[in-house]
């Protein structure tokens, strides 16, 4: 098996985690984002949107994070990561499913207002305009640019940091229901981990208590995730020291505006 992967990529992430739980065997390419050489012509007949990561498995390309790692459920069975019942398994699709269409992209604004934006002050323009290319994505390039232009203030922005107070209910709600330690109840899942690098890229930033701070059962499920050892060996063992101190450095400099961004969310609420 051949993933492609990026550096500090959280979609890589949660693959790197369910191929350690299950202990498979996988070369790794790397693919230069910020070389653009996810728009690499050979690089999209493998993954026409021109992300990563994408999975080769004995020729056979597998495409999107939340699919690779089901896929590597059903190819490898056990340790199984997936609910064997019918609305166990809807239960736990509902979480990847959040996670792929709201937490993905507010994960991706605030890490671009915070961080790669500045990465991207000092590249030359062309190289720049090739980064807003959107590979048939009308509002790839769209958000980017508002991200890049306007940081914090970017309407992106606000909707990523609503997005991520709405996560943590939802998360609060599900621990309470399910009764823990993990999302859907006693058996650690995909629930977790597709949701786990999103946390973990909220905590480098040191933006996380801005909306965990006060759920304790979220509080108690992140404690719990981060020491499990595939996320160790897979999430800060792959990080460089620059990739962790960049994101710490970076990040604290939009803290204050991202907590009174959730304010504003949270007064337009009454
Ligand atoms: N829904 C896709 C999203 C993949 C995605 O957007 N990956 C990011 C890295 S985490 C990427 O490749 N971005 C390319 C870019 O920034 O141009 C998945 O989960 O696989």
């Amino acid at each position: 098996m051949k993933l492609y992967k990026a550096g500090n990529s959280i979609c890589t992430q949660k693959v790197f985690i369910t191929l350690d739980e299950k202990g498979l065997d996988y070369d790794t390419h790397n693919i230069n984002l910020f070389n653009n050489e996810q728009f690499d012509p050979e690089y999209l007949k493998l993954n026409p949107k021109g992300v990563v990561p994408t999975l080769v498995d004995d020729g056979r390309v597998i495409v999107e994070s939340t699919l690779i790692c089901e896929y590597l459920d059903d190819i490898c069975p056990e340790p199984s990561l997936v609910p064997d019942d019918a609305y166990g398994k809807a239960r736990m699709r509902v979480w990847s499913k959040y996670v792929d269409e709201g937490i993905f992209e507010a994960t991706r604004e605030i890490s671009f207002s915070a961080m790669f934006r500045e990465k991207m002050k000092s590249m030359p323009e062309e190289k720049r305009r090739q980064r807003f290319k959107s590979a048939g994505d009308a509002t790839r390039g769209a958000r980017f640019k508002s991200t890049f232009e306007e940081g914090t203030e970017s309407p992106y922005v606000f909707q990523a940091v609503a997005n991520f107070e709405k996560l943590f209910k939802n998360l609060e709600q599900a621990l309470d229901e399910s009764g823990g330690p993990w999302i859907l109840g006693e058996a650690y899942s995909l629930a977790d981990i597709n949701l786990m690098p999103y946390v973990a890229r909220m905590e480098y930033l040191t933006l996380l208590d801005v909306w965990i701070a006060g759920r304790p059962l979220s509080e108690a499920w992140w404690a719990r995730a981060k020491e499990r050892p595939s996320f160790r060996e897979c999430v800060p063992g792959r990080l460089t020291g620059d990739d962790i101190s960049s994101m710490a450095e970076y990040g604290a400099k939009i803290r204050d505006r991202v907590a009174e961004r959730r304010r504003e969310y949270l007064d337009g609420l009454q």
